[in-house]
């Protein structure tokens, strides 16, 4: 049975490390150890969860391969629930490489991507949603992003799953006593179900659109620098990545295309964009710039509108204000190191606040971070901090959230009970498919895959 067979693979990455770690999973972990690992201090027998020192030795070559620490960890009491063995290296790719290669000859074949957490998925000891997300954990660039993954891990995400999928269980098993037993007097009203289904269907929905706000932590929030030409958008731009990203020149209408880069504020992923400015265009290739903004606008998460403090307030800039309008934006006003002629009033005329900044001398820009940080994550973090980031996950939900629905729809037209068990058995059907209770190989093969060996 290829499953059930011995597996290893080097768990550290590649390259040069201080410890490279190679990790054995399956019944023959402990004989291969035995066969392969000699401890400096005899003592016995191997004892579990204790780490030796030692060197991995051929067998009939006096010659160590590498000096080592080992441990063995009996099943089921490991990350897979089998017998495993994980040898402490040097780090650096030839010990490694040698030791892996003698513990294949030893009896265990090279793991599949992701096989180790596979197996820990099969033998019960986490279920699909924590198995995904120690990938997601893995490939975590942000705190936030990390925070929602461990959240996963830790069967936050999973124990909401299960409390929906009891109440659909009970409806299920109350909806075929009515079939089964129809004549004798079943103490089961379909009434009483509505609620508890509507409750049902109001969980589901606040997971799915928690999904939103997942995939935004996943994936970053754009913001996008507007305003109109020579305010200092590119200059702002730059001085948030502290680099220079984008050209900067006194010449109005330097920046055509639109240039995005990433930056981390306060463990948020940001995609920042710099934008043609805002006005009359002077040829086709500013037009078209300024026409991608327009297009942009309505897309983004939140606009940086930026106002030229050294100007007046001009109808250009009314302009810029019309085409944000009704999106989600903070003013920044610049150049504030230069004598000002804004005429802040006409700001504040729209009920709005400022920010003022100087882009070329790194003035106020900590506090335009820290307001973007609040207005991106404020009506965010009050949603609650469990979060669906996986769209497996969501139109899974989805899914089944037709099913209760209609199910709720069969109820209130008295439809023949056979039509609310068939919803009620589909909905059970899409929510297994979340947790890993009914799975495809496919599924499976889609999940891990992604994985890198070793995991
Ligand atoms: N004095 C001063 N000049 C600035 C500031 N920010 C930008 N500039 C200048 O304004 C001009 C236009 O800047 P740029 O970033 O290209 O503006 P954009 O057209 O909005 O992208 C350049 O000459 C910049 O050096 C600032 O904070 N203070
Ligand atoms: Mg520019």
């Amino acid at each position: 049975m290829e499953d059930a067979d011995t597996i290893c693979a080097i768990s550290s990455p590649p390259g040069e490390g201080g410890i490279g770690i190679i990790r054995v999973s399956g019944n023959k972990a402990h004989s291969i150890l035995k066969q392969i690992f000699r401890p400096r201090k005899e003592r016995g027998n191997f004892s579990p969860r204790v780490l030796y020192l030692g060197d991995i030795v051929e067998p009939g070559n006096s010659t160590p391969l590498d000096e080592v620490l080992a441990v063995l960890m009996e099943a089921p009491h490991s990350y897979t629930r089998e017998d495993i063995a994980e040898i402490y290296a040097h780090g650096g790719y030839i010990a490694q490489k040698n030791i892996l290669s003698l513990i294949v000859r030893s009896g265990a074949r090279l793991a599949e991507p992701g096989e180790f957490t596979k197996r820990a998925f099969l033998n019960g000891r986490i279920d699909l949603l924590q198995a995904e997300s120690v990938l997601d954990i893995i490939q975590s660039e942000t705190d936030e992003e990390f925070r929602c993954a461990f959240n996963y891990l830790k069967g936050a995400i999973s124990k909401k799953i299960h409390t929906i999928q009891k109440a659909v269980r009970t409806t299920l098993a109350h909806t075929e006593a009515l079939i089964d037993f129809p004549e004798e007097d079943v103490d089961v009203k379909e009434e009483e179900f509505l609620p508890l289904l509507e409750k049902v269907c109001e969980d589901m929905e606040a997971l799915i659109s928690s999904y939103e706000e997942g995939r935004a932590i996943k994936q970053g929030l754009d913001v996008l620098i507007a305003g109109k030409t020579n305010v200092g958008k590119s200059s702002l731009l730059n001085a948030l990545l502290a680099q220079e990203r984008a050209i900067v020149t006194p010449v109005p209408g330097t920046t055509r295309d639109m240039i995005e880069d990433t930056l981390y504020i306060n463990g948020i992923k940001v995609k920042i964009i710099d934008t043609a400015g805002i006005r009359a265009p002077s040829d086709i290739v500013e037009q078209e710039g300024i026409a991608r903004v327009k297009q942009k606008i309505p897309e983004t998460d939140l606009i940086i509108w930026v106002l030229d403090g050294a100007d007046s307030y001009s109808e250009e800039d009314d302009d810029v204000c019309q085409a944000i309008r009704g999106n989600h934006f903070i003013v920044a006003v610049n150049k504030i190191d230069l004598p000002q002629k804004m005429d802040t009033k006409e700001i504040a005329s729209k009920g709005l606040k400022w920010i003022e900044i100087s882009a070329l001398n790194n003035l106020g820009l900590e506090r335009l971070k820290e307001s973007v940080y609040a207005k991106l994550m404020g009506s965010r973090r009050k949603a609650g901090n469990k979060l669906i980031t996986n769209v497996r996950h969501r139109n899974a939900l989805s899914e089944a959230k037709d099913n209760i629905e209609r199910a709720i729809e069969c109820i209130k037209n008295n439809d023949s009970h056979e039509f609310i068990a068939f919803e009620l058995r589909e909905a059970l059907q899409h929510l297994g498919e979340i947790t890993g209770e009914t799975f495809t190989d496919d599924i499976l093969h889609e999940i891990f895959t992604k994985f890198c060996i070793g995991k």
